[in-house]
């Protein structure tokens, strides 16, 4: 991989509602009106703001992707993007990498040049977290390749485990910038 995309991408582990960041994504669900995992932390640390806002945009399909400001959250937006619920096909693939590319594109639109991911789809919708990391990672790497005006992407895992799974993902390069957690 290019080391200057993998410049622009860290691996971080702990909560991703306390990063100082552009925008943090969402793992929602259709109806965008809230959830448990991380859409309810989220939600909880943004205040009952975002869920009104949440109310006027009417739901987002599977692979797109919205943006609501941040409220009481550090970060200034949240982009929410609906994972695939994980059923073994062939088409959950190209669903979860749309999940990133879509909400990468929608921060070049909006000037967003820091952003944080949390594990989308690996929770209650069941992705398994090694075929979620590469396709998350190459997705992102897509975007960055042909992109310089998001300067940060913010891998942020909740659990040692799957924060491991990210870190071996990534070149050796990056491993020295991967041992803080938040
Ligand atoms: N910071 C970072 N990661 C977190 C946090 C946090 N505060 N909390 C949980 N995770 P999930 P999904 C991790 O279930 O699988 C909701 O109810 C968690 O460990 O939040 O896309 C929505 O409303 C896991 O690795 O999202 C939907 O109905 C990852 O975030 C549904 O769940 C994603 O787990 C979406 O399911």
């Amino acid at each position: 991989m290019d080391k200057n995309i993998l410049d622009r991408i860290e691996v971080l582990q702990g909560d991703i509602t306390r990063l100082d960041v552009d925008a943090i994504v969402n793992a929602a669900n259709r109806s965008l009106l809230g959830g448990g995992g991380v859409d309810g932390a989220i939600h909880r640390a943004a205040g009952p703001d975002l869920l009104t806002e949440c109310r006027t945009i009417g739901g987002c399909p599977t692979g797109e992707a919205r943006i609501t400001r941040g409220y009481n959250l550090i970060a200034r937006h949240v982009i929410h993007t609906v994972g695939p619920v994980y059923s073994g096909k062939q088409s959950d693939s190209p669903l979860l990498s749309q999940c990133y590319t879509n909400s990468l594109q929608l921060a070049i639109d909006q000037d967003i040049s820091t952003i944080a991911f949390p594990a989308i789809s690996c929770g209650v919708y069941g992705y398994p977290i090694k075929a979620a990391c590469k396709i998350a990672v190459d997705s992102t790497c897509n975007i960055l390749k042909d992109n310089r005006s998001i300067k940060r992407v913010i891998f942020v895992l909740f659990s040692t485990e799957d924060y491991n799974i990210y870190r071996d993902y990534l070149p050796t390069s990056q491993k020295k910038r991967t041992d803080k957690k938040v």
